[in-house]
């Protein structure tokens, strides 16, 4: 990977979902050093401080949770990465999921810009391929796949510039789907690689598989890391955690394999609860892979204790 500016985007964005927390990730991304942490590894990095919320003039949805402030980030989040992508690879320090129905959004249009395809690595336990019709509990974070897909349902939020179709989507870490989730997806022709796969066949295969069909197309690639895609023994500061996930090694060997593609364009970093974090463990594991994807090797890093 050429060393291009990386550009932190505080998405301080918590209405994704009822429990709150996750307004406190952007600031806790930089007290565990997410910026010294990629400059060390020669970039020039800037913090270009945090997006706000669109105000935006709707009523609120008697199931859906906080519609308006969602559309709100939503809009904001696609001009803020629409506007950066062109100026280097944009971080965004989330924030819950939703979130990355504004970044997908307009990182699609900067591709679409670009004459480029966009694909979207989705490294989650869960799938978020709910609608605002088939979402049983209401929380618009477990929505994003959907909306930026192209799913209906979604009639509140901007149209899309430039939906990503399914199958330019890879999921690797699943192990959380919801029924209607499933029978969506099984029609669909995303790459999903559940845990189960990954035990099996390691993280490798599903991953670079992928990485050979952005390739294959000249295509963007936006990664999309949710902290539950990994073991919540490891990292605890999340509000969905499901066990059974990704395993400290087999995420920084993804992140190396990525780091290694050089078709990493953007990355979200999402669903850090700093509210429910043992010592800041999870904010520096989060840091540490997001130096691995940035090409840090595997000798240079650094000792941790907690
Ligand atoms: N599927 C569940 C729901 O819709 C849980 C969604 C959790 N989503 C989070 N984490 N973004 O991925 O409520
Ligand atoms: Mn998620
Ligand atoms: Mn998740
Ligand atoms: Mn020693």
């Amino acid at each position: 990977m050429e060393k291009r500016d990386l550009l932190l985007v505080g998405a301080p964005m918590d209405a994704g979902k009822r429990r709150q927390g996750c307004r406190m990730g952007p600031d806790a991304y930089r007290v565990a050093g997410l910026e010294k942490a990629l400059s060390d590894l020669g970039y020039s990095v800037a913090d270009l401080g945090d997006v706000a919320p669109d105000p935006v003039d709707m009523a609120e949805h008697d199931h859906l949770f906080a519609l308006p402030e969602c559309v709100g980030w939503t809009r904001a989040l696609a001009r803020v990465a629409r506007d950066t992508a062109g100026r280097g690879i944009p971080i965004f320090m989330g924030g819950d999921h939703a979130l990355s129905m504004g970044t997908v959004a307009g990182m699609a249009a900067h591709a679409q810009d670009q004459g480029r395809p966009l694909f979207v690595l989705w490294l989650d336990a869960h799938s978020d391929f709910h609608t605002p019709n088939s979402t049983g509990s209401g929380n618009l974070h477990g929505t994003p796949v959907a909306y930026f897909t192209g799913q209906p349902g979604f009639e509140a939020f901007p149209p899309l510039a430039a939906p990503v179709p399914t199958d330019r989507v890879g999921m690797i870490g699943l192990r959380s789907v919801d029924p209607h989730e499933r029978a969506a997806l099984e029609k669909d022709k995303a790459m999903l690689a559940d845990m189960r796969s990954i035990d099996e066949h390691g993280i490798k295969a599903p991953l670079m598989a992928f990485l050979d069909k952005v390739r294959a197309t000249d295509g963007m690639l936006h990664v999309s890391l949710d902290v539950d895609f990994l073991e919540p023994a490891i990292a605890p500061a999340v509000g969905t955690t499901v066990p059974g996930g990704a395993t400290e090694r087999e995420a920084h060997l993804a992140m190396e394999l990525l780091h290694e593609s050089g078709l990493v364009c953007s990355l979200d970093l999402v669903e850090l609860n700093p509210f429910l974090d043992e010592r800041g463990r999870t904010a520096k594991l989060m840091v540490d892979l997001a130096a691995s994807l940035m090409g840090r090797r595997i000798f240079d890093r650094p000792t941790r204790s907690f």
